[in-house]
Order: structure tokens, then sequence, then C-alpha cells
């Protein structure tokens, strides 16, 4: 087992389909014990019988959004917990009218928002954690191509992820004295409750299949793996990096659609 007795603490799960919830079950499968939060009582619904089927320790609020309610939620783990090992932080949050059309028209509320949820909320989660979290611990986040490339659409919630991409380094810093590292995973597209309001996420995942290395999108589970990786020692020597779990999509630049077939 690669993260045998660990306590992760889980953050993010929607929905079955949730990467969160392919991390959780992937750490899971290696031994790890897990809490799950959610961030209100509409998700609580759908998060309470996903941690009974795991045998979670605890399912505890969260909204990331207020500093009393990460106190209370740390609060809680506290009675479940003496210390954290990993950490996975997969949670993000934009308008919709901000994930299409002009980027010009962002307004000052929705970037303050949306920087909010997905950006500053690792830094706040971070420090509650902190005092419990010893050498050889680890904090997993998930961010996307659109930090440092032009995804049509994405639009804010790419600054967004560049802020969580800086935000992973700076922390890696910060923590790397006390042993602790802070990596980011770069998913590619995956049809989630997130991705499922978003128009033209269709064509999205089908061009991703046709363009990348491996010829075809990856899999919430694939980037579970991944994140078991980042959490156990096997990656022990890794702190501050962007892993990319997207099929070798960012790797390349144009696919010439009638080049000579590649070797099979
Ligand atoms: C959020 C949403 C964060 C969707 C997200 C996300 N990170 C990735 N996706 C999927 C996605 C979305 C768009 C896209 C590519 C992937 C929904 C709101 C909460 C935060 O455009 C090319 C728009």
């Amino acid at each position: 087992m690669l993260t045998p007795n660990k306590r992760a603490l889980i953050m993010g799960v929607a929905n079955e389909r949730s990467i969160a919830w392919a991390a959780a079950q992937r750490l899971k499968l290696q031994g790890a014990e897990i809490i799950l939060t959610y961030p209100n009582d509409a998700i609580k619904k759908r998060v309470e019988p996903l941690a009974a089927e795991l045998g979670a320790k605890a399912v505890i609020e969260c909204d990331v959004s207020s500093d009393a309610s990460i106190t209370r939620c740390f609060e809680q783990i506290k009675k479940h917990w003496d210390h954290i090992d990993i950490l996975v932080h997969s949670l993000a949050f934009a308008d919709k009218q901000d994930l299409e059309g002009a980027f010009v028209t962002t307004s000052r509320e929705s970037f303050r928002k949306a920087l909010d949820v997905s950006a500053y909320s690792l830094i706040a989660v971070t420090r509650e954690a902190l005092p419990l979290m010893k050498s050889g611990s680890s904090i997993i986040t998930m961010t996307y191509l659109g930090a440092t490339k032009v995804i049509q659409n994405y639009n804010l919630m790419g600054v967004a992820k560049a802020a969580l991409e800086a935000c992973v380094r700076y922390l890696a810093w910060d923590l790397g004295s006390k042993g602790i590292r802070v990596n980011a995973i770069s998913a590619g597209p995956v049809k989630t409750l997130a991705a499922s309001g978003v128009r033209g996420f269709r064509s999205l995942l089908d061009s991703v299949g046709q363009m990348s290395a491996l010829q075809r999108n990856i899999t919430a589970d694939e980037v579970g793996k991944s994140t078991v990786y980042l959490a156990s020692d096997l990656s022990s020597g890794v702190t501050g990096e962007i892993h990319f779990v997207d099929a070798g999509f960012n790797t390349g630049a144009l696919r010439v659609p009638d080049a000579k077939p590649q070797a099979d």
C-alpha cells in the first residue's frame, strides 16, 4: 500500500463524477483514512452517501469563502484526528457567464469571488491545516492549462488558476523547511458537475480527444491515481510542481490532420 493509515482530508467532492471523488477512492484503496468536506446543504445531501460508501471517518461542512467556516471545519477535524498527512484541494468557483464570450466584460465582483474561492482558499486552508501537518505531509490542488495558455471560454478561471499555480509555488517554498510538499495536477478536461454547465464543453472534449498525444481524453480515475503518487512517498522529491495529467495535450502545438499515420 502506498498511503497506509495516512489521514487524507479531501475537499471538493460534489458527486460520483468529481475528480476529488476519484482521488478519495484511490487513496482509500491505498490504505488512507478519509474525511470529506462539503460547502453547503445542497451538496451535503450528495456527499453523505458517498462518504458512507467509502467508510469515511467524517463529513464536515467547509465553505472556503468564509474564514469562520474554515475554522469550524478544522475544530471538527481535530475531534477525529490529531494530524493530517494529505490535503486534497479540488474546488473552484466562477459565475457561468464568466466562462463564455468576452473576457473583457468580467466584473470586479466576479473576479473577486472566483479568485477568492479558487485560489485564496488554498492559502487559507493550508494555514489552518499546518499545525496538524508534520514532515512528509503532502498538499495537492487541481489546475488547468488555461492558467498559462489561452483556452477559449476558460476566461476568468484561467486567471484564477494562474493565481492558484503561483500560490502552489510560494506555499511550496514556505513549507519546504517543514518537509511539507505542495503540488498541483493540471488535469485535461473531465465531464464533471463543474464542467457540465459550460457551453461547448462537449466539443472541447472532442477536440482534445483528437489532438492529445494519446488521442483520447483522460478520466477522473487517472487524476486520482496521480494524486496517490503526489500524496505518497513515491514523490518525496517533488514540490512546487504543476504535474500534467492530460494525455500529453499540453506538450503539443499542432496536429496536421492529413499527416501520414503515426507508427503503431
Ligand atoms: C470551474 C468550472 C473550474 C469548470 C471548470 C473548472 N476547471 C475546469 N473546468 C472545466 C472547463 C471549463 C471551461 C473550459 C474548459 C474546461 C465551472 C465553474 C466552477 C469553476 O473552457 C475551455 C469553460
